[in-house]
């Protein structure tokens, strides 16, 4: 049977190129990513290996004991993804394995020595944690003659091959990508069902409830949202129902007001549980079901503005991604600096911001949506972030402060499309100069009032309100209100429906 994932989505870590040819010691996946089975490039790589030398499958999850200010929200959302992956892994004859510890790279070093596995095949972050964790392993594993290669299961076209330097925007890297779809954005194959299975040194089975227990309680204060149903299934039911019912929406994606219209993906593409290859796919068939502008506008943002984002924390100057110095918009950091000294309106604390203290009720409404949703609306997030930049002491502090705030409460923050939003708000990253003012130099920006002949505010506020509370509610009473989910729609798993509140 020919390899199912092409050479191209994969490159090598160590110098030993060709991976080790060795017949029963398992091939090790180490995923960290892309938490899902179906439709993993990186799975599939090492399912290809190890059908060469018909030796099993090891999928290694490092589990940290924190990461970027997650709490028992993010944690608590990865844990019980992972808990339905074990079984999924075992069901396709993979064994799952747990390790455990900030230093991810001994940590699977160690378990790849105990069960003699000498290829490894990670998959692929553009962030400077998940580059230099993947180095380390590479370091590691040459010591002991093991080969690491990388595969991007992220993205549709690999970071690598799409482009090797910073673009400049979505206009130079578009182009970049469609030329590559017809090789890259193909349907992907199943899982082989072949497999031959682990019986090598025993695994440690995972406590799963304990360490459920312990996630919750380090991160207690930024509790599990009720509305997010985690694992490959939930984004499989989340992906169906957009396509089938909402992406006709889409148009009206820039309406806070209508959440409906927007996928609400963004927590499960953050983990990886689902592929965002797999929802360009689905969108495609459902093409009919909406318009093709929906589809256009839809595979805009989830391929090309998500793919640029990895673009950005990849290959910008010594990955400063979240950060004001060491970018190339010269630009955007003199308009800055000329402005460093103006009277910003109004100076609030890091705390009263967190609150949602402010004299502004959308801005309020955006972080409280934020804060108790887990999730705020794509275009508040906008004006949020650029109010940030003028309400505090400096762009630095902006900057800071409101990656910060989005990684806190945020399901998907501490992805690249967080710090490239972050950016783009603050610092004009892949944006241009627009008329000068105050403050913000010719960085865009953004005014209530303009905004409040957008959209309906009220509404939006008063569908923040009723978030609020059923959240409040939900947390006390352990429910799972439809009014708690930030997009108002319903996730239909194994027969569970959850009617979400008629607001198209
Ligand atoms: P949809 O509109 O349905 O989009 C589908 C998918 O496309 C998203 O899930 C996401 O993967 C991708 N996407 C959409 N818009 C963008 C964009 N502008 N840039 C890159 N990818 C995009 N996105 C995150 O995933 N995590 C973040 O932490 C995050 N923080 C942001 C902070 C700021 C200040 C700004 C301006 C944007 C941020 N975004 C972030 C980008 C975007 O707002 C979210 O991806 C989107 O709101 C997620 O909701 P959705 O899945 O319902 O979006
Ligand atoms: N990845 C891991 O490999 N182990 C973890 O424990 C882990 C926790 C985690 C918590 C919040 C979050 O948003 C992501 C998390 N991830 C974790 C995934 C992480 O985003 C990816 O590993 C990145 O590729 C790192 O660069």
């Amino acid at each position: 049977m020919a390899p199912a994932c092409s050479k191209k989505r994969v490159r090598a870590l160590t110098s030993n190129t060709e991976p080790m040819a060795s017949a029963t010691a398992p091939v090790m996946y180490w995923m960290s990513r892309d938490q899902r089975v179906d439709d993993n490039w990186a799975l599939l790589r090492a399912c290809d290996l190890a059908r060469e030398r018909g030796a099993p499958v090891v999928i290694a999850f490092n589990l940290l004991t924190k990461y970027l200010g997650a709490g028992a929200r993010q944690f608590g959302f990865m844990l019980r993804g992972l808990r339905e992956l074990e079984a999924k892994a075992r069901a396709a004859k993979a064994t799952f394995a747990m390790t455990y510890g900030d230093e991810p790279a001994a940590a699977i070093d160690a378990l790849a020595k105990k069960i003699g596995a000498k290829t490894i095949v990670c998959d692929f972050s553009p962030l400077r944690d998940g580059v230099r964790w993947r180095k380390d392993l590479a370091v590691l594993s040459e010591k002991r003659g093991a080969h690491v290669e990388e595969c991007d299961a992220h993205n549709v076209v690999p970071c690598w091959e799409a482009s090797d330097k910073l673009e400049v925007g979505a206009r130079t890297l578009r182009g970049r990508l469609a030329k590559r779809y017809p090789e890259f954005l193909k349907e992907f194959p199943a899982i082989p069902d072949d497999l031959v299975e682990y019986d090598g040194p025993a695994i440690d089975a995972v406590k799963w409830d304990d360490l459920l227990a312990e996630a919750l309680k380090r991160g207690e204060a930024v509790p599990e949202v009720t509305w997010a149903i985690p694992g490959e299934t939930a984004a499989r039911a989340v992906l169906d129902d957009f396509v089938a019912n909402r992406m006709k929406l889409y148009e009206k994606r820039n309406d806070p007001s209508k959440p409906r219209a927007l996928s609400g993906l963004s927590p499960w593409l953050h983990f990886g549980q689902i592929s965002a290859q797999r929802c360009a796919l689905e969108a495609k068939k459902a093409v009919g079901k909406a318009s093709p502008a929906a589809y256009d506008s839809f595979f805009e943002e989830l391929v090309v503005r998500r793919e640029l984002a990895d673009n950005f924390c990849y290959y910008c100057p010594g990955q400063k991604y979240d950060e004001m110095e060491g970018q190339k918009y010269d630009w955007a950091k003199d308009t800055l600096r000329a402005h460093a000294g103006d009277k910003r309106p109004y100076i609030y604390t890091l705390e009263q911001l967190e609150r949602a203290q402010t004299h502004d009720d959308l801005w309020n409404a955006a972080q409280r949506e934020l804060r108790y949703g887990g999730k705020m609306h794509g275009f508040c997030r906008m004006y949020w972030a650029k109010k940030i930049l003028e309400w505090t002491e400096s762009p630095e502090q902006a900057l800071k402060w409101s990656i910060y705030l989005n990684d806190t409460y945020s399901l998907d923050g501490r992805d690249p499309s967080g710090y490239v939003g972050c950016m783009w708000s603050i610092v004009g990253v892949h944006d241009q100069g627009w008329k000068e003012r105050e403050v913000f130099g010719k960085i865009r920006y953004m005014a209530y009032d303009s905004t409040k002949k957008k959209f309906n505010i009220p509404d939006y506020i008063a569908r923040v309100n009723a978030l609020v509370k059923a959240a409040k509610s939900d947390f006390k009473t352990g429910e799972k209100s439809s009014a708690a989910n930030p997009g108002l729609f319903s996730i239909d798993v194994s027969g569970v429906k959850r009617k979400a509140d008629a607001m198209a």
